[in-house]
């Protein structure tokens, strides 16, 4: 071969290999299935979104551990296409998660909803390392203490090995490794979680974001995840790329907003959420990210329309990728309702049918086509 043709044929391999690698996932190393995800999330997007729910297979509202129902499939007749689970505890060792799904159980639920095509997501509400209290204490100092040199760091590392050790038992009925999106210190731009906003800087939450990544992926050799950045509610582009630890520790970036809380009326979260997945979308054409809403929800859906009239309607000249509901805990009080998404007779039913018979909404059967670890 000349030269000139050698050159040639290693310029055409270069430039291959550059526009490929930017449709893979961050982990080189990533298993088939798990690109396959990430490329078909990628090529979905631009279809419609797909929808999740947090917990979903295993309680609702008013029943707990009855096989094969879900408060979705009881409205619609169909399964989310997404499925969330909550790993916090198993850093512990304990049985079940801090929501009292035991991990066998859960395991099973994941088993399931692989075999149906659908997609695994999982969130971590770890406890503090340093004080041994729940995720919801902030003290001070405390991502600092897990990072390598801290005094908790080699107690952090025993908690990952019991996260790497729960994925790496996620197996499908071919014993290949069940992908995850897996989105550790969510909301990290609020104060409440003890790796959130003030209680660290932001260079400290980026270098656990890394040192996370590198262990799970490098030590544990974990290669069926997916890394999802995800903050709550932001005021602007660059608020929300404060503790972002850079493209290549990345896959999805998403955000969670809640209306019910602290934005009451439609009008304004309407708003609120227009505008924050705006920005989110520039941000993920910008860097090359898949943008998905890793949380939402209105807390009791009051509102009989809403998802059609409010959360549709503002969805739908976007381009996310997924949507998750968070967790139907159902009445925790008498008469404090905290769920997310409807039951059988729910106020909201109806609608959420009309929802789900939209062109642009995506649950289990559409997903299942989709034959998205192909
Ligand atoms: C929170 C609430 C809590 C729950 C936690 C982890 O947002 O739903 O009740 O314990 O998530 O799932």
């Amino acid at each position: 071969m000349s030269q000139k043709k050698t050159v040639g044929l290693l310029l055409l391999v270069a430039v291959a290999n550059c526009s490929f690698s930017q449709n893979l996932p961050v982990d080189k190393k990533a298993t088939t299935q798990t690109i396959h995800l990430y490329q078909n999330l990628k090529r979905l997007s631009g279809k419609g979104f797909l929808f999740g729910h947090q917990d979903d297979l295993a309680y609702g509202v008013g029943w707990k551990y009855i096989p094969e129902k879900s408060d979705i499939k009881d409205v619609t007749g169909d399964y989310p296409a997404i499925y969330g689970w909550e790993l916090g505890r198993i850093e512990l060792d304990h049985p079940m998660n801090l929501d009292s799904v035991p991990f066998d159980a859960m395991k099973k639920f994941i088993g399931e909803g692989y075999a149906r095509g659908g997609i695994i997501t999982i969130s971590w509400h770890l406890n503090n390392p340093l004080t041994g209290k729940t995720a919801w204490d902030p003290a001070p100092g405390t991502v600092a203490s897990i990072l390598p040199g801290g005094e908790k760091h080699d107690l952090y590392k025993t908690w990952l090995d019991r996260i790497a050790a729960f994925i790496l038992s996620l197996k499908g009925k071919n014993g290949e490794l069940i992908p995850v999106i897996f989105r550790p210190f969510h909301e990290l731009n609020g104060n409440w979680f003890w790796w959130g906003g003030k209680n660290c800087t932001s260079e400290e939450i980026k270098k656990l974001y890394r040192f996370t990544e590198t262990y799970l992926r490098d030590e544990k050799n974990v290669h069926n995840l997916l890394y999802a950045f995800n903050t709550d509610r932001f005021a602007s582009k660059q608020i929300y790329l404060e503790r972002y630890p850079g493209d290549e520790w990345v896959d999805i970036i998403g955000f969670d907003i809640y209306q019910g809380n602290n934005i009451l009326r439609n009008e304004d979260f309407m708003k609120e959420f227009d505008r924050t997945l705006t920005d989110l979308e520039e941000i993920a054409t910008e860097k090359n990210k898949i943008p998905a809403l890793t949380e939402f929800g209105f807390v009791g859906l009051p509102d009989s329309l809403w998802w059609t009239k409010v959360f549709l309607k503002t969805l739908q000249p976007h381009h996310i990728a997924y949507v998750l509901g968070w967790r139907n805990a159902g009445y925790t009080t008498p008469g404090h309702a905290d769920f997310y998404v409807p039951y059988k007779g729910q106020a909201s039913a109806k609608d959420f049918v009309d929802f789900y018979n939209a062109d642009n909404t995506i649950f289990q059967k559409d997903i299942a086509k989709e034959k998205i670890y192909e």
